[in-house]
């Protein structure tokens, strides 16, 4: 380097300091430092001397926001941490009612009004309306920017990021974690919106309906010059991927990261009680006109990051956090149809085909009315004013009908007779409820195209489905791809996939040589999947992904999902009897089968467990299927003291039926063995008993020795405690593998705890682990544990 170099790289690293510095009070602190004319001075210099020097310019300098080269595409970001959604509250009892969720799940004394009990400390933040991203720092350098997609995979909006102005392209200070991933919300002020839109209205250019639209529309440009003109800012919320160490909870974590000149909301807040939670959200929504840009309501979390992780996630959202919303927008407008939808499971679904109407500056002109029940409970009729409402990014309702403006000339609302896609027949569907040994068939609220895969609509919805990204994850099947292959005949099952040429696809609109040899090997790479995505992808209506590895991991293989009793079924978490039977039914019918059967053949191979899940087979005893019998009178604790005094089914039926037995039996009311005698008198009920306990037995399971199921397994008898934060595999992963393995899962470290096993921010549960000499185990020596008991 010469000595002009040097001494050009010297002012050029004293500029970029004083420039960090003065964006730092700027958009963290809120405190400028010099006046605008001083920084851009500054920022000329700089500017001016890169310039000269350009083998000097880093990604990390100030200049460097304007935006680099446009992109023909944005690239895909796997979020190592999922990104993910938060549950709502929108009235006073939700959040109570989340309070003591949460008051529960920490073991502590639930609140009362009057203030007993255990006030949980909660940071209070406003729920900005804009767009999630992600943020990873490397050694305090910025070197990725994401968006939060489908909360697994996102977009790569690196160039885009690095030209809103308050995002640091590099950290401030000392002591922040290796790799730190900070997330947030990329929005735009009630102001810049405006500005924008009389820029773009000038210009000639797109005027947006909203600031969110104008924040997603500007960061979403494949050219970061764009994204460079337009008002974006940054406000962080939490993060994802931490290698280091940072505060343990949610405030202080915040603190940190602002230290670290990461931007955080002004209005943060620690609450002490549900009630503090409350007056936060009122005072916010008292202010909300006069905050500078909008919100839709506020976010409550758990502070301590211990509780969040002892907490943990329910589906794709935390148990520790929630979005209390403001009420919805509403707005009046006219109902000129009613149009009807065909899905992917059959149903016909009314749409309100509206005059449009802008809410909460969105035009409205569809709107979801669910089903014929809502639209006589609305009793809505065609030509009605109806008052629209729109919560957030809520699809629009249609809330009630204004009847005192109705036109002479409305027309009813009328379900079609046949499918208006295929023409088939359109049926109600029927609920079966069993009570008190009685089943019962009650029309259903939702109507059904028959046609089935004979349908295009439920055809093309079912591939789509079967191929989407959760299900068997065929890449190269975007919707209009399916539509052609229905259309063009090829497909008419999701099993013609695994039949499907190269003549046949190559030459279809979008299927190039490439594309067509990619689309045949993302094909062929499908036929392995996990069991629980092959029955996910099946469609089996109400089977989402939670309930279909429910179904895997119970049962353990196809075959006896496929056969399972409805009423066995509702031995399973979380399934009640409505979604037993769609299960049952869809397995029932000839022509799934037959789709089934073709995919196996066609050498999709779901990978099985194999066995009957230890701690299912641990739930079913004796008492427990007397008590799913439903017998009137009967519940769980005479369930109970039937099991034990007679030990076996027959030796129930037999008693029941023998008066002088039955009469002396402790443990059961008079009411109570009259409804057994009547019960089991009926044949019916004998043989439905009698062909669960045969489906469970087959199943492998048997009275007597449900015990042993658990007991053989290689940790029964153990209690193990997970901590900290896993890295490996999630913690609802670890335990369903300890479970496995015939271990307890416990919340809480004690003499009885066989071992802990302590991830990176472990806290007061592995001290406790250490004082009471209880073995601890770190997750790689863990892993090795399982792979010791063939378990990967
Ligand atoms: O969408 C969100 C907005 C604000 C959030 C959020 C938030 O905190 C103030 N926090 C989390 C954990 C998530 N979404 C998933």
């Amino acid at each position: 380097m010469t000595e002009a170099t040097t001494q050009a790289a010297e002012r050029i690293a004293e500029l970029r300091n004083q420039l960090d510095a003065h964006n730092y009070r700027y958009y963290v602190l809120d405190e400028p430092s010099v006046p605008d004319a001083e920084y851009d001075r500054l920022f000329n210099e700089l500017k001016a001397l890169e310039g000269q020097y350009p083998q000097l310019i880093t990604p990390d300098s100030p200049t460097q926001r304007v935006g680099g080269t446009a992109l023909s595409a944005f690239g895909s970001v796997r979020h190592e941490v999922p990104m993910l959604s938060l549950g709502n509250a929108f009235e006073d009892a939700d959040l109570r009612e989340f309070d003591r969720r949460v008051s529960e799940g920490l073991d502590l004394p639930v609140n009362d009004l009057f203030g007993a009990g255990a006030a949980v400390e909660y940071s209070c933040e406003p729920k900005l309306d804009g767009l999630a991203v992600s943020l990873l720092y490397e050694s305090g350098v910025l070197v990725r920017g994401a968006t939060r997609g489908d909360g697994s995979t996102g977009e790569d909006i690196s160039a885009n990021v690095r030209t809103v102005r308050n995002i640091p392209l590099k950290l401030q200070g000392t002591g922040w974690p290796a790799v730190l991933e900070v997330r947030g919300e990329v929005f735009m002020s009630k102001a810049g919106f405006e500005a924008l839109n009389v820029r773009q209205a000038e210009s000639g250019g797109k005027t947006f309906a909203n600031p969110r639209n104008a924040a997603a529309g500007s960061l979403r440009q494949l050219d970061p010059k764009i994204t460079a003109s337009r008002p974006l800012e940054f406000c962080c919320y939490g993060v994802g991927c931490v290698q280091g160490e940072l505060p343990d909870s949610q405030v202080g974590m915040l603190q940190a990261l602002k230290g670290w000149g990461v931007p955080i909301s002004r209005e943060l807040k620690l609450a002490r009680g549900v009630e503090e939670c409350l007056a936060y959200y009122r005072d916010i929504g008292e202010r909300r006109s006069t905050l500078a840009y909008e919100i839709d309501g506020v976010v409550f979390k758990v502070n301590s990051l211990a509780s969040q992780r002892e907490l943990g996630f329910r589906a794709r959202e935390p148990r520790w956090a929630i979005a209390h919303k403001f009420p919805a927008s509403e707005e009046l407008t006219e109902l000129l149809d009613v149009e009807f939808q065909v899905g992917r499971t059959g149903a016909v679904t009314p749409v309100a085909r509206l005059k449009p109407v802008k809410v909460a500056g969105v035009t409205v002109s569809n709107a979801t009315l669910h089903n014929m029940d809502e639209v006589a409970r609305l009793g809505l009729m065609i030509g009605d004013t109806v008052i629209i409402r729109r919560a957030g990014d809520v699809i629009p309702q249609v809330m009630q009908v204004v009847t005192e403006r109705r036109p002479a000339d409305a027309r009813p609302v009328l379900i079609p007779e046949q499918c208006p896609v295929c023409g088939s027949q359109v049926e109600r569907t029927q609920l079966v409820k069993r009570s008190k040994g009685k089943e019962t068939l009650s029309e259903g609220a939702v109507y059904r195209c028959v046609g089935r895969l004979a349908c295009g609509a439920q055809l093309k919805q079912a591939i789509i489905h079967f191929v989407s990204r959760r299900a068997m994850d065929i890449e190269g099947l975007g919707e209009k791809s399916v539509e052609q292959l229905v259309d063009e005949g090829l497909v008419g099952s999701p099993a013609d996939l695994y039949t499907l040429q190269f003549e046949q696809i190559v030459g279809l609109e979008g299927f190039a040589e490439l594309s067509s040899n990619n689309l045949l090997a993302a094909i062929a790479d499908s036929k392995r999947p996990s069991l629980a995505r092959f029955v996910y992808a099946l469609g089996i209506p109400d089977v989402g992904e939670e309930t279909a590895k429910t179904l895997a991991r119970s049962l353990g293989s196809l075959a006896r999902i496929q056969r399972a009793l409805p009423e066995v079924l509702t031995w399973l978490p979380d399934i009640g009897a409505e979604v037993a039977y769609e299960i049952h039914n869809f397995f029932d019918d000839d022509h799934n089968r037959t789709v089934i059967a073709l995919l196996l053949e066609r050498g999709v191979e779901p990978q099985e467990e194999g066995e009957l899940h230890a701690e299912f087979a641990a739930s079913v005893t004796l008492a427990a299927l007397l008590a799913k019998l439903d017998i009137a009178f009967i519940a769980a604790t005479g369930a109970k003291n039937l099991a034990e005094k007679a030990g076996s089914l027959d030796a129930v039926i037999a008693l029941s039926q023998d008066w002088l037995e039955l009469s002396v039996m402790k443990g059961l009311n008079e009411k109570a063995k009259q409804s057994l005698r009547e019960f089991f008198a009926n044949p019916q009920n004998t043989e439905r008993a009698r062909a669960m306990e045969a489906q469970l037995a087959e199943f492998g399971m048997h009275w007597a020795s449900e015990k042993k199921v658990v007991e053989g397994l290689p940790l029964a008898g153990q209690t193990w405690v997970l901590t900290g934060a896993l890295e490996i595999m999630s913690r609802d992963v670890a335990k369903e593998k300890l479970e496995g393995l015939g271990a307890k899962v416990a919340g809480s470290v004690s003499v009885k705890t066989t071992c802990v096993v302590a991830g990176p921010g472990a806290g007061s549960k592995l001290a406790k682990a250490s004082e009471l000499g209880v073995r601890v185990l770190d997750e790689v020596e863990f892993v090795s544990m399982l792979a010791g008991h063939g378990i990967q």
